[in-house]
């Protein structure tokens, strides 16, 4: 017997991390299913390219926040400011967030530990702290958290973004826990290498140290983790999908690839 998935037409998802890489295909591919979208990330202006080509590819309608999920005040202000037809929210994306630098711990930037701290771990509780009680109110809900394969295995000079991911696992794993008895699922998507503006953002923009991460190996798309995310939230309300591993196929985990033209081959550096 074929059992029945979820719909999301007319369906309130809201999505942190729109305006780039896994948001903003995650955003397309909700908008596909005719969901209502909340779209939150702090530049406007992709913000509005997002939100205009989620409109034309279906999506029922679409609100757009800046909004820095770092700061408390900000999530908190911009959730009580939702206009009514927007606050019941069904899904939420718990997908901003970002590296900075590959450098050993010992030799690292206090500042860009805490701008990884801040939005991978604070900014993600900020938003479920802000938007689960409704979802728990309404009897209905589901919360699907970006972890990485960073999360499950540390990697040399990436301790700190690796423990965001660490803590990440843990987070949803204790809001899955903590939500028990009640219908709200928890979801945690765990990518390996997605090529995005990730690496641009750990390099601070140099073009040829990011490529250097995907040469040599097909890395995920946007849309590849976007279908996964998307097929966790379309299972059928009885199934909750508590981790979802996906890597490219010339990557084991987060220390083994398979690099083509690498001399490197097996086991290529990061
Ligand atoms: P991108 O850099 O392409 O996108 C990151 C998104 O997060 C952007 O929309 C950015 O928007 C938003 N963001 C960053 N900081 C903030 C903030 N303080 N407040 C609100 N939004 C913010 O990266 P990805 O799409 O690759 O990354 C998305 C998620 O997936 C991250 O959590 C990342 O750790 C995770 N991930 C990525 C992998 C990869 O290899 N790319 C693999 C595994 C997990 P804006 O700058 O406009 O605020
Ligand atoms: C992002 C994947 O391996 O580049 O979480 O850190 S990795």
């Amino acid at each position: 017997m074929k059992s029945q998935g979820m719909k999301l037409q007319g369906k309130t998802v809201l999505i942190t991390g729109a305006s780039a890489g896994i948001g903003a295909a995650t955003a397309l591919a909700f908008a596909d299913e005719g969901a209502r979208l909340l779209l939150a990330a702090r530049r406007a202006d992709k913000l509005s390219a997002v939100a205009a080509e989620s409109l034309a590819r279906g999506a029922e309608s679409v609100h757009t926040l800046a909004l820095d999920v770092r700061s408390h005040a900000a999530v908190v202000a911009a959730m009580a400011a939702l206009p009514p037809e927007w606050s019941a929210i069904d899904v939420l994306v718990n997908n901003a967030g970002l590296s900075r630098g590959l450098e050993k711990l010992y030799s690292g930037s206090v500042q860009d530990w805490e701008e990884m701290i801040d939005t991978n771990v604070k900014g993600l509780l900020y938003v479920t702290r802000a938007v689960v009680p409704g979802m728990v109110e309404r009897g209905s809900g589901h919360v699907v958290n970006l972890g990485s394969t960073a999360g499950e295995m540390t990697y040399p000079n990436g301790a700190v973004y690796c423990a965001t991911k660490a803590a990440e696992k843990s987070i949803n794993d204790g809001l899955r826990q903590d939500l028990l008895g009640t219908p709200v699922r928890v979801t945690s998507v765990n990518p390996g290498m997605v090529e995005t503006e990730f690496s641009q953002v750990r390099f601070r923009g140099d073009h040829e140290r990011a490529a250097k991460v995907y040469q040599g190996l097909q890395p995920l798309t946007a849309v590849d983790v976007a279908d996964a995310i998307l097929w966790a939230v379309t299972r059928p309300a009885h199934v909750n999908i508590a981790h979802l591993l996906l890597t490219p196929v010339a990557q084991a985990n987060s220390l083994l690839f398979h690099r083509e033209a690498s001399p490197a081959g097996a086991g290529g550096a990061r």
